[in-house]
């Protein structure tokens, strides 16, 4: 398919892509496929205004009717599904399956959402008084600004999204420079959700277009109630100071340094296929790929000649194409930083297998790499870096709690995972003393995760939750009521206080 076809499919017209002054690039070849106008400063505070006055209206419309938007949506995606996954891929260069993947992951939130919308419950609590009564009730917050990375560049603002309108909350968005067409078509799907929806407040979704300024002016706005951000950690950071400067409330999802370990009791042919989706699917640029590979060294000389030839045969290309399950780096910085990670890696005693450049002469503008296997003697500086391209760090170890060891000593917490077949591991891997990420699984890899579980990591992975459980709850304000129904006016502690 054509990528004048994709972009059509999504409803751009020649006039939508051209004669602005953000190059948008497609990974796949690095051609240029649009010129977009971008937002300034002023706009960024025009948005919070209207914002504003759509959350002014969206919070008192009943939380169940606010979800029939949200199952609209949903509605709107399913029909969406195949146009809006191409276009993923043509904007962030995952293959088409991946693409169509991270559209089911939006729909999948919108059905959770909808249900949620009817369950936003309180808590009754037992009052010390006599003739009171304690509960807990959650109130919408206000504007809730989403700042999403390129490699999800859809599915994480739906988490937010789907979330934020049921809980009252209006969205304005500001999607990476790297994918702003996405974020364009799916403003334009979200509009025929409210056209259908009928009496929806006007701009409950405002996508902003730009550069850094533009993120920075929304974070720093005491209207902006809460701030969603994904992607580095150094943007993290930034992000997370600034929001708390004027007590706002961050939700953050930064890097990730993923692990497997892989045991002497370990069923191998589970964990290579575990290990290959992980570590090469959207090549490496998930915040949940994994990047760290901990094996028992009593398997370690079986797994090793078995995983060099899973990645013998992958198919590295053009990722609308059948068959291909690698794609392209999003782009020349990202290549850059995959080898100096290489480099710094040999130095450190690494062995490096894999990792060449590919497809250079039929795509000299694009970015693909066969992914590298690299056999690390310990955990080295560079180890501990999120480099975000498809690396493997394999490392041996000989007790579990040298392995749990290794797993917990980088300074991400986003996912992990152990492969094993003892129980007592397993657990000892899910308990207090085992893995300290925010996603912990068993026999499965650290990627992939339903929308159905709180994501989100600790430490520098910035210790916000997205997406299901009861992650809703950071999109809403919690209240505390005590209701004195009686004829007296007790003080809690049993204070006398007689005037
Ligand atoms: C991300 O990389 O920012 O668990 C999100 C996963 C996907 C989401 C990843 N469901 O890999």
């Amino acid at each position: 398919m054509k990528f004048e076809q994709i972009l059509a499919a999504s409803g751009f017209s020649d006039q939508d892509l051209t004669g602005g002054s953000l190059d948008v690039h497609t990974p796949i070849d690095g051609s240029k496929i649009a010129a977009l106008q971008t937002h300034t400063a002023d706009d960024v505070h025009d948005a919070i205004e209207a914002s504003k006055a759509a959350f002014a209206t969206w919070r008192k419309v009943p939380a169940p009717r606010r979800g029939e938007l949200v199952r609209l949506l949903g509605e709107e995606l399913r029909n969406e599904k195949e146009n809006l996954g191409r276009l993923v891929t043509l904007e962030c260069g995952k293959i088409v399956q991946e693409g169509l993947g991270e559209v089911q992951e939006m729909i999948d939130i919108c059905d959770f959402a909808v249900g949620l919308s009817r369950q936003l419950y309180g808590l009754t609590i037992a009052s010390e008084r006599p003739g009171h009564a304690m509960r807990e009730t959650w109130h919408p917050m206000g504007v809730c600004g989403v700042i999403s990375a390129f490699n999800f560049p859809v599915a994480v603002w739906s988490w937010n999204t789907a979330l934020a309108l049921v809980c009252g909350n209006p969205v304005i968005w500001k999607p990476s420079e790297k994918t702003p067409l996405t974020a364009l078509a799916c403003k334009r799907i979200f509009e025929r959700a409210v056209a259908r929806f009928g009496d929806a407040p006007d701009n409950l979704l405002q996508v902003l277009i730009g550069e850094r300024a533009v993120g920075e002016t929304l974070v720093a706005s005491r209207d902006v109630a809460i701030v969603s951000a994904t992607g580095s950690t150094r943007m993290g950071n930034a992000v997370g100071i600034k929001v708390a400067e004027r007590f706002g409330r961050s939700i953050l999802e930064l890097g990730g340094n993923n692990a497997m370990i892989v045991s002497d009791s370990a069923d191998l042919e589970m964990a290579v296929r575990a290990i290959v989706f992980s570590a090469v699917g959207t090549a490496g640029q998930r915040c949940t790929s994994l990047r760290r590979l901990i094996a028992h060294e009593a398997i370690y000389d079986v797994l090793m000649p078995r995983l060099r030839e899973a990645y013998a045969n992958l198919p590295v290309g053009n990722p609308l194409d059948d068959g291909v399950l690698i794609g392209p780096l999003i782009d020349a910085q990202s290549g850059a930083a995959m080898g100096a990670a290489l480099d710094q890696a040999k130095s450190a005693g690494g062995t490096v297998h894999g990792g060449e450049l590919r497809l250079t002469e039929q795509y000299p503008d694009a970015v693909y790499a066969n992914p590298a296997i690299v056999e690390m003697p310990g955990q080295s500086d560079i180890v501990k870096h999120e480099t975000f391209a498809p690396i493997l760090y394999v490392m041996k170890y000989k007790s579990l709690n040298e392995a749990i060891h290794l797993q917990n000593d980088v300074p991400q917490g986003l996912s992990s995972c152990i492969f094993t077949t003892d129980i007592r591991e397993a657990e000892e891997f899910l308990s207090d003393v085992g893995s300290d990420c925010g996603i912990a699984n068993v026999n499965i890899g650290p990627s992939g995760a339903e929308i159905g579980g709180a994501f989100g990591g600790e430490k520098e992975t910035g210790g916000g939750r997205e997406s299901g459980s009861d992650a809703w709850k950071a999109y809403m304000r919690r209240q505390t009521n005590t209701v004195n129904y009686s004829r007296e006016l007790p003080l809690a502690q049993g204070i006398k206080f007689e005037i």
